[in-house]
């Protein structure tokens, strides 16, 4: 007699694993977790000895826009994880897709003449939302492989059309564009490349378009033109020749939430068709809704060669992404490339790409692009409006559900912190004593919380903020200078 499979019953429950008590290590209080961590665990852009001496806040699970830590203390997301939880947390449509796919099958590859249907639908889905010419994705695993796979790309490219000299990339300080050696050095964040010995060569940086940094008093439009200028100066700097590619972020996230002033995207296009130097929008922060459209290059009206998506596609409950490629590069590597030397194990893992499918599908059937566009979105800012006049808020910026609050030191005299950075830190701890995630970048406030987040929890998130403003206010004479 030959036993019966057990049949998968997908609509079963799953097993909480938040509930379980005891994990292998016997670890149960939060004391046990830090001084494990603290043995063990080297954390991501964390410095390992502080972090060691002070206790990393455990997080053991979350629901909507709240997590939970090993205290059982509830702890509002305004960051979305890493602005990445777009649909928010504990949506079990995703659970039983992943557990559906993983069942049917958990594992194939796209290498050596193979496909699967979610890698083949979800390069379909993507081709279909993003603007028009992109029709051909590259599956990667996050946005540093994406980025990674793009520069492969153009430079390959370049070689094909017979401009081998064609290979700098040109992308922005502060720009953040991942942590391989090739995108950390194609980042504009000195402080990386203070370590290891970065950049590689090929990679040059332009200023990004911080009006209120840089020229507080020029008109938006004059100041769109003399930033994207910038661009033009750098590649007649570098030779038009020898430029392949300028990139950037539709709104720098990680660099501070610098938002562009109107008419500083179509200026950069019109200079990048001058020259020819492809245009690629890196979308890992801006994609999937974020601004209110389902790209910031929707929301800028930017036409680019190419592509960077991820955090956003699967609200980071799967790690994947995608680069894009837009007809003229893809024709050129298709007909004329040959066999591409690229590609990961898990590039397009069958079920990484299941649950982006379906996280896509709750984006659409939710309508919560057009919601952050036309209801949430503007209610954050005009909740953070009302902290403008904080004595420590010198600009509040933002479009859709990205956010940022900059502190300043003299209005008056538009003076700014020194030692940078250690005002936004501070306040950034308070908001996260008091339970809610705010990020610091420098001194400006950032949020981007998941797009199901309610009016109420605005109040909260604005509210907390606040009054770890008056905290670090009071604070101040400790930490200047
Ligand atoms: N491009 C952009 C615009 C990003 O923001 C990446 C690429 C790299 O993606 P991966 O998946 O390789 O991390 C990012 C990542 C922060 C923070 O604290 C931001 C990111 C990652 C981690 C932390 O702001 N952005």
């Amino acid at each position: 007699m030959t036993a019966t499979p057990p049949i998968p019953d997908h609509d079963r429950p799953l097993p909480d694993a938040a509930s379980r008590t005891c994990w292998e290590s016997g670890a149960q209080s939060s004391a046990d977790w830090r001084a494990l961590d603290a043995a063990h665990n080297l954390h991501p852009f964390s410095d390992h000895k502080a972090l060691a001496t002070e206790g990393s806040r455990v997080i053991t699970r979350a629901e909507g826009v709240w997590l939970w830590d090993s205290d059982g203390t509830r702890v509002l997301d305004g960051m979305a994880g890493l602005w990445c939880v777009n649909v928010g947390y504990g949506r079990p449509e995703l659970v039983q897709t992943a557990a559906r796919q993983m069942t049917e099958l958990p594992y194939y590859n796209l290498f050596f003449k193979t496909a699967t249907p979610p890698a083949i639908e979800l390069s379909r889905k993507l081709v279909e939302l993003t603007p028009p010419g992109l029709n051909h994705v590259f599956l990667v695993n996050s946005g540093s492989e994406a980025n990674d796979t793009i520069i492969r790309m153009v430079r390959h490219f370049w070689a094909l059309e017979g401009q081998p000299e064609r290979r700098v990339i040109i992308a922005r300080d502060n720009g953040y564009h991942g942590s391989t050696l090739a995108v950390a050095s194609m980042s504009g964040m000195t402080a990386m490349h203070k370590q290891g010995g970065l950049p590689l060569p090929d990679f040059a940086h332009i200023r990004e378009p911080h009006r209120f940094k840089v020229a507080p008093n020029t008109p938006p439009e004059a100041f769109a033109h003399e930033a994207a200028g910038w661009l033009e100066e750098a590649i007649l700097s570098i030779g038009p020749g020898r430029v392949a590619a300028f990139i950037g972020e539709p709104i720098q996230g990680a660099g501070g939430l610098i938002v562009p002033p109107p008419g500083y995207w179509a200026e950069i296009q019109r200079i990048c068709t001058k020259y020819d130097v492809l245009l690629i929008a890196d979308e890992v922060i801006c994609g999937f809704g974020r601004t209110g459209q389902w790209f910031g290059s929707d929301t800028y009206r930017i036409r680019p060669d190419m592509m960077t998506l991820a955090k956003g596609l699967s609200s980071g409950y799967m790690p994947v992404a995608a680069a894009m490629v837009g007809d003229r590069v893809a024709a050129t590597l298709i007909d004329r490339g040959g066999e591409f030397l690229h590609g990961f194990t898990s590039s397009g893992h069958p079920t990484a790409c299941a649950v982006a499918l379906e996280n896509i599908s709750i984006l659409e059937r939710e309508g919560l692009v057009d919601r952050v566009r036309e209801d949430i979105g503007p209610y954050l800012m005009s909740r953070l409006e009302t902290l403008r006049d904080h004595p420590l808020v010198g600009e509040v910026r933002g479009q859709g559900l990205l956010a940022g609050v900059e502190l300043i030191r003299d209005k008056a005299h538009h003076t700014f912190f020194s030692p940078v950075g250690r005002v936004g830190a501070r306040c950034r701890d308070h908001c996260f004593r008091n339970n809610a995630v705010v990020r610091a970048v420098y001194d400006t406030m950032v949020m981007a919380p998941p797009l199901v987040i309610g009016r109420d929890e605005i109040d909260i998130l604005v509210d907390t903020l606040s009054h770890a403003l008056d905290q670090t206010h009071q604070d101040l004479p400790r930490l200047l200078d």
